[in-house]
């Protein structure tokens, strides 16, 4: 059923415990936790808790949710005093953009000059 866990995905593990993450923010709907391969000083990924394989789809099924992941890349953009120099928010979707999880996140990058456009 939509939203619910899946064995087999990997973030459902991170926000069930069962696989470790520096986790730097959690709300009842929400975990935010460093990505373990940087592409920038602050690399964090906000997912919701609920299972929804990419962001249109969490959109579709959870608008309440998906407005929580956008509020929790502002806060961990604030905490990480990213909000003065900028940054970014990114939400890969289908393989062919460069998506490799299929559980929906918002990448939050920054600390570092961004290009227009994205490769
Ligand atoms: P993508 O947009 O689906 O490509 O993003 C998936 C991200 O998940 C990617 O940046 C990986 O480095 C990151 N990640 C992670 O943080 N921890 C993991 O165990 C795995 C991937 I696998």
């Amino acid at each position: 059923m939509a939203g619910e866990p899946q064995a087999d995905c990997l973030f459902c593990k991170i926000v069930s415990g069962e696989v470790p993450a520096t986790v730097v923010r959690e709300t009842d709907t929400t975990v935010a936790f460093r990505d373990i391969n940087p592409q920038a000083p602050t690399h964090v990924l906000v997912i919701p808790k609920a299972h929804h394989p990419d962001a249109a789809s969490l959109a579709a099924a959870e608008p309440q949710v998906t407005a929580d992941v956008l509020r929790e890349a502002g806060a961990v953009a604030a905490e990480e005093k990213l909000d003065e120099t900028g940054y970014r928010v990114v939400f890969n979707t289908g393989s062919g953009a460069g998506q490799t999880v299929f559980h929906a996140h918002a990448h939050v990058l920054g600390g570092r000059g961004l290009n227009w456009p994205p490769g």
